[in-house]
């Protein structure tokens, strides 16, 4: 049985399909999905603004692994293509925890070493989880803090939008 917070982004493409693409594909497991956010691009690639959200997902029968491998055949379903490091995409979905798993396996790092620096994964996190807490360099912290930290124009650059993932 393992529980995992995904964060999933896409700015190629029709984004909104995208995304309602892996809840439809994980719809047996959906604990609860965020609202969606128009972001801005992370990471200082010059790129269009992402969509993103946050979904909890949870399967008596899954490892952590097997979240990582669902993601990565959605993100292939979704055509994507191996591209620049932070650059656009038409689907990404991350695992940013997974249980209270920690690991250093570069294949499956837990939690995810950039979540706590990603105004666009903390955002939609905290919709879902308002008392979610992370760890960063061995300490546990509260997202709301850890959200509080960040620049306020970090923060401005995650607007949420009207537009819905639907549980169909
Ligand atoms: N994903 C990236 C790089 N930068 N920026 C935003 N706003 N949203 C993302 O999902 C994103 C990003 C690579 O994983
Ligand atoms: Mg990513
Ligand atoms: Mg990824």
């Amino acid at each position: 049985m393992t529980r995992a917070v995904l964060s999933v982004g896409s700015n190629i493409g029709d984004s909104l399909a995208h995304l309602q693409g892996v809840v439809d594909g994980l719809r047996d497991w959906i604990v609860a999905v965020s609202a969606v956010y128009a972001t801005a691009p992370w990471g200082g690639v010059e790129q269009q603004d992402f969509l993103n959200a946050t979904l909890v997902v949870e399967d008596p029968e899954a490892d952590c692994r097997e979240w990582l491998r669902r993601g990565q055949q959605l993100e292939s379903a979704a055509e994507r293509v191996r591209e620049q490091r932070w650059g656009p995409r038409t689907l990404d979905v991350d695992v940013v925890t997974c249980d209270d798993i920690r690991s250093d396996d570069p294949e499956l790092t837990l939690p995810h070493p950039r979540a706590h620096e990603r105004a666009f994964v903390l955002v939609p996190w905290l919709d879902v989880a308002p008392d979610a807490t992370l760890d960063v360099a061995g300490r546990t912290e509260r997202v709301d803090a850890l959200l509080a930290r960040l620049d306020a124009a970090e923060r401005a650059g995650v607007r949420r939008t009207d537009l819905r993932l639907e549980l169909r």
